[in-house]
């Protein structure tokens, strides 16, 4: 076998990867328990010797319960940003995160300086789920953090209010678009299974005709929407990570762990080559358009005959006009 064939091949087995700390990119619905789950993982992770770094991406929370190692709010004034831009508050939220964005590279600075030392990078977003994953600012954060350290979304779920099947469908689609449009390894977090346990849901998620039957009893006139909406998800469902927690009980959060272990190797064996692939594509187009470049300007000098273009300076060209 090819030398370089077999380095790559031993690089990608976890025993030889050099120790990287792991992202945790919490998203969710409002008051999901984002904030809270942040909370409670990191005493978890106290616990058990595990040190976390922790960012706040949520200019508009008033108190954080948590200490963070990075806040946006240290930067940015989500209230001076509503004042100076004349903005509501969604748009100020979007304004700070973008004002953040420009700054990033030196938030990842901070994070390269502890890598060494750390086990987990946590990152808690804004209350408004859409400013997070749908902006040009959440996207940038997101790619540069996946693009250094392996990363994984922590899909945080209400659970109590998601068992109804038609919230429950809502949910489930938004998450999907959300695992389609990122790639990364995703993990949907049942919440709050203190007030509900999670068990409906994880038998929705594998028995489709309990959902089937679910969706007879629901009157509503979604109803006949969502059993062919049902049909699409099966297939997201199928390679679905999931765990059900109490960010106030702390349950669940061992279960979370394995599963984040489960997609950290998902990053390496999946995420990694096929973005290693994407910059490799990438590279091999701009060395295309650079060739093709050269051969266009060597084309130009034959047809010339390569003599030289007689550049005149500002006098002589004054001389001649005279
Ligand atoms: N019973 C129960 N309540 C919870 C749990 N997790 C969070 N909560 C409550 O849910 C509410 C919202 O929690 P947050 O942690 O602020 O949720 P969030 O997603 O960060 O909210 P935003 O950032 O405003 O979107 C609070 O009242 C929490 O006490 C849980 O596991 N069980
Ligand atoms: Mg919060």
């Amino acid at each position: 076998m090819d030398p370089s064939q077999e380095e790559s091949k031993t690089s990608s087995s976890s025993s030889t990867r050099p120790k990287q700390p792991v992202v945790i990119l919490c998203i969710g619905m409002a008051g999901s328990g984002k904030t809270t789950f942040m909370q409670r993982l990191n005493a978890h992770l106290h616990t058990q010797r595990r040190t976390p770094y922790i960012l706040n991406l949520d200019p508009a929370v008033t108190k954080v319960p948590y200490g963070a190692n990075i806040d946006i709010r240290d930067t940015i004034d989500y209230k001076q940003v509503m004042r100076e831009y004349q903005l509501g508050p969604n748009g100020a939220i979007l304004t700070s995160l973008n004002l953040f964005t420009t700054k990033f590279d030196q938030v990842l600075e901070f994070v390269n300086k502890r890598a060494d030392s750390l086990d987990y990078v946590m990152v808690d977003t804004p209350g408004q789920i859409e400013i997070f994953t749908w902006s040009a600012s959440g996207a940038i954060i997101t790619d540069s953090l996946a693009a250094t350290y392996p990363t994984v979304l922590a899909y945080i779920v209400d659970t109590p209010r998601t068992a109804s099947p038609a919230t429950f469908m809502s949910n489930m689609l938004y998450a999907c678009s959300i695992l389609y449009k990122t790639k990364l390894p995703f993990i949907l977090v049942f919440n709050k299974t203190d007030v509900t346990p999670h068990d409906f849901a994880v038998e929705w998620m594998t028995d489709f005709e309990a959902f089937q039957m679910a969706l007879a009893n629901d009157e509503t006139y979604m109803s006949s929407l969502m059993n062919s909406m049902s049909l699409v998800l099966d297939e997201f469902y199928a390679n679905l990570k999931y765990a059900g927690v109490s960010a106030v009980t702390g349950a669940g959060f061992d279960e979370f762990l394995e599963r984040v272990q489960e997609a950290t190797e998902e990053y390496y064996t999946e995420y990694k080559p096929e973005l290693e692939r994407v910059i490799q594509e990438r590279q091999t187009q701009q060395e295309i358009d650079k060739k093709q470049h050269l051969e266009r300007l060597l084309h130009d000098m034959t047809i010339s005959e390569g003599h030289p273009v007689p550049l005149k300076d500002d006098e002589e060209k004054e001389e001649d006009s005279q």
